[in-house]
Formats: C-alpha cells, sequence, structure tokens
C-alpha cells in the first residue's frame, strides 16, 4: 500500500533522513573494514558524521568487479551465520553475481517489492499470478515475498510451460500478472492462438530486461493490463529498486532505502537531472552486503518533483541500455534498444526480433531479424529508417512469423553473435529475397 510517510516525505525530509542513514552506513563501513572501508579511509574518511549528502560524488565507488574479487563472501559486513539467503545473477556475461541477506534485509526487500506492487493497484486480496523465475535469480522469489508482505495472494508460477500459464489465469483470474516484458508478449500471444480468457488482469509489472516504449504498446495489445516497469539488480536487492506506477511516467526510486546518483560512465562526473547517465546506487540501510556508489551499468535520467500518484520519490526513465551493451557497427555506437523503438514503431514488423552480430570477416556487420507483418514489404524500409534514425547500417532480414527464437525461461536474447559455421537463426544464411 502507498505509504505516504515514506513515499511521500517533502525534500528537506527525505535529505535529513538519507544523510543519516549515510553516516550510518560509512560508520559501518570502516568498522567492517574490508574493500569499501579501506577505500573510505583512503579518500580521508574517518566517521560518518564528517560527511554531508553533497559529499557523495566524492566517496568510492564499487563495482561488479569488487564482488568477483571477493567471491563469494569476501564483502560480506556481518558474520557469515547471520546471512539469511543467498541469491544473485545468472551470469550469462560470465561469473555469476552473488549476493547475501541478513533476514533484515528479506524484510527490507520484501517491503519494497510489495511496494511495488502496491505501485500497480496491488493490495491485501489481490491476485498475482507471478511468472518470473524462482530459484537463485531474484525476480520469483522477490515478487513472491513482496506479494505475501503485501496481503495478497500469489501463485508461484515461475517460468516456461506456457499452456499451463494461460489455463492458471484463465481459472484462477489475477489481476497482477509478473514476469519479463518478452514473456508477457508471448503468454499475450499464445492465449490469443488459444483464445483463452484473460480479461481479469488489471495490471503488469514487467522487469528485469530493458523495453521500449513501443514494447509496452505491443504488449498492451495483447494483454487487458497495464504495462508497468520495474527495475532492480541482484547487486542492490532484487527487484523492488524503483517501480512505475499507473501514472506511467516514469520509475518511483525507493530513495529512502537506495540512494541513487547519475554519473557520466566515461567521466564519473555527475550528470544534471534529465541527462542519460549511469545509474550509481548507494544501500544504506542493508545489512549483510551494503554498497556504496554502486555501478550499475545501466543508462537512465533522473526527473524529481511531485507524481500524479502523490509520491515524491525521483523518477527513473526507463533504462535504454547498458554501458557494455553498447555494439560498435562500423564505428557507430548503437543500443540494442534503440533499435527495438525503430522496428516497432515503423509498424512493419511483429514485436519479436534478434541482432546478429556477423563476425565472420574482420569487419563485423550487423543483421536484424524480424517478423513482418503480412504483405509488409519491409526490409529495404526498415534499413532505410535505421539509417536515417539512428546512423545504423544493418541488414534487415525478413523471416517467417515464428522463426525468431523466443525466450519461456529467464531474460530475452537481444543480441547474438555468429562466429562461424551455422547461423544462430536458421535461415540467415539464404541469399537475400526482395522482402
Ligand atoms: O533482473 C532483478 C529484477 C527481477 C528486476 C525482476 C525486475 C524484475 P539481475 O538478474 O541481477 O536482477 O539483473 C540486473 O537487469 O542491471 C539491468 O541491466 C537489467 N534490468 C533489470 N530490470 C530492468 C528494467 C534483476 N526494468 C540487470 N529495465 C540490471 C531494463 C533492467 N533493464
Amino acid at each position: 500500500m502507498f505509504d505516504p510517510k515514506a513515499e511521500a516525505m517533502s525534500t528537506d525530509e527525505r535529505a535529513a533522513l538519507q544523510r543519516n542513514r549515510l553516516r550510518g552506513l560509512i560508520d559501518r563501513l570502516l568498522a567492517a573494514d574490508g574493500v569499501q572501508g579501506r577505500r573510505l579511509r583512503e579518500a580521508g574518511i574517518e566517521r560518518g558524521a564528517d560527511v554531508t549528502l553533497a559529499d557523495l560524488p566524492r566517496l568510492p565507488h564499487t563495482t561488479k568487479q569488487d564482488l568477483w574479487d571477493a567471491y563469494p563472501f569476501g564483502m560480506l559486513a556481518v558474520p557469515r551465520d547471520q546471512i539469511a539467503a543467498v541469491h544473485g545473477s545468472s551470469g550469462t556475461r560470465g561469473r555469476p553475481t552473488l549476493v547475501a541477506y541478513t533476514r533484515a534485509d528479506l524484510e527490507l526487500w520484501a517491503a519494497m517489492c510489495a511496494r511495488s506492487l502496491a505501485c500497480a493497484g496491488a493490495g491485501p486480496g489481490s491476485l498475482v499470478h507471478n511468472a518470473y523465475g524462482y530459484g537463485l535469480f531474484t525476480g520469483g522469489i522477490g515478487i513472491h515475498q513482496g506479494a505475501v508482505a503485501l496481503g495478497a495472494t500469489v501463485v508461484p508460477m515461475s517460468g516456461g510451460m506456457t499452456e499451463r500459464q494461460i489455463r492458471m489465469i484463465a481459472d484462477l483470474r489475477p489481476d497482477i500478472l509478473t514476469c519479463t516484458p518478452a514473456y508477457a508478449l508471448r503468454l499475450g500471444e499464445a492465449a490469443a492462438e488459444a483464445g483463452a480468457d484473460l480479461s481479469s488482469l488489471r495490471a503488469g509489472v514487467f522487469g528485469a530486461e530493458p523495453w521500449s516504449e513501443e514494447m509496452r504498446t505491443a504488449i498492451e495489445a495483447v494483454l487487458p493490463v497495464k504495462a508497468l516497469d520495474i527495475y532492480g539488480l541482484s547487486e542492490v536487492i532484487g527487484p523492488g529498486v524503483a517501480a512505475e506506477c499507473l501514472e506511467q511516467n516514469g520509475l518511483h526510486v525507493n530513495e529512502d532505502h537506495f540512494i541513487v546518483e547519475t554519473i557520466d560512465p566515461r567521466t564519473g562526473e555527475p550528470c544534471a537531472d534529465g541527462q542519460p547517465g549511469e545509474l550509481v546506487f548507494t544501500t544504506p540501510t542493508k545489512q549483510a552486503l551494503p554498497l556504496l556508489r554502486y555501478r550499475t551499468g545501466d543508462i537512465a535520467s533522473l526527473t524529481r518533483g511531485p507524481c500524479g500518484c502523490g509520491r515524491t520519490l525521483a523518477r527513473m526513465s526507463k533504462v535504454t541500455g547498458r554501458a557494455d551493451d553498447m555494439l560498435v557497427i562500423r564505428g557507430v555506437n548503437v543500443y540494442p534498444s534503440e533499435v527495438e523503438r525503430v522496428l516497432l514503431a515503423s509498424g512493419l514488423v511483429g514485436p519479436h526480433y534478434q541482432l546478429v552480430v556477423d563476425r565472420r570477416r574482420p569487419a563485423a556487420r550487423l543483421i536484424v531479424a524480424c517478423e513482418p507483418h503480412a504483405g509488409a514489404a519491409a526490409s529495404a524500409e526498415l534499413a532505410k529508417l535505421l539509417r536515417a534514425e539512428i546512423g545504423l547500417t544493418a541488414e534487415v532480414r525478413a523471416l517467417p512469423v515464428g522463426a525468431v527464437p523466443r525466450v519461456e525461461i529467464g531474460k530475452a536474447v537481444r543480441v547474438v553473435t555468429w562466429e562461424s559455421g551455422e547461423p544462430p537463426i536458421p535461415g540467415l544464411d539464404r541469399p537475400l529475397t526482395a522482402t
């Protein structure tokens, strides 16, 4: 439920709360004497009381590399036997990133996920169909605990087995759907094919991967929901760091527990509000793995000021990309989400697409695999649009509906590399036809 005391504070009240909590965090990090405490001392900080919020941009950062270097438990700020649970990210990009929670951390996480569900209009008595994966991934269990804390009923579906998911939605009549945006689309399409009734749904809380406004339109066309964005990362807590309300105008950052900054990823200098930059979070109330100025690699912008819903928390834009997701194709920097925006805004293709970086030759080229609507002569037109709107030279391959791989479990894979041999999507090696 909307908690005005925490979510609608005045700017001054919130700043005072953040300052006090930041001071407490600095004292704990100094006392734990790990890598973060040592860096604080090197920066001349001997006690929390010396620091104000204005000093934050000068305090040392923490990065994913620090977590990897300390893997698995080297960065704990509490004894190992106080750890109640371990989660982490799957490590599709390499090593898993493990994070730990005390019982109090789990309660905080549940409260933040409850807030995020309440942002979507859920409350006691709501029925939440949770199709985020359960396991080490924070999506399933995080949302589950949030729904319980809210007093809602949770249906722990996890990912996959789409037919069974549709059956359960039709039978149990949930009002809230929680899953990745790519899977929401898949569920909507599969329900239409099966003629299933999903009319009980009111809102969807979709996150864990980047998705554009155009994807929102595509989801709302196949599901009877307001499609809302939820953001988070294991290192900071999991889902529940920020979430969109029914006004759909940015994600409310739970700033009383996650102090947010945006910085220029190259220089580290602070960005002005409204300017895209790398999101950096400080977690002043977490116990097991508190982080000072954690660099997320995610690019978004911040706005302040009250929202129509009454919350005064800073809002972040949708994540437009990750600093390390950027593709450089023939000297042009491009984020997959920009390609998604151009493709879907064209109205020529369906919402399933994949970017294939063809590295079989020294000069990498990009193949955009997509599924044109019946009769649309899409390839040449889309190639033209991509060049005109984002300066990208790409070969657009029109594939039959169903040819682009769908994700049933986990996060959508938007970029694949073609190193040699068979193409990652069957049919890509056939000569181009004039579609
Ligand atoms: O994906 C936590 C989560 C679960 C968020 C369910 C929302 C819903 P990780 O697996 O650690 O945690 O991956 C974190 O996923 O740094 C972003 O790059 C990306 N990400 C998460 N949410 C969004 C979003 C979970 N709404 C990484 N939009 C983050 C764009 C997102 N990217």
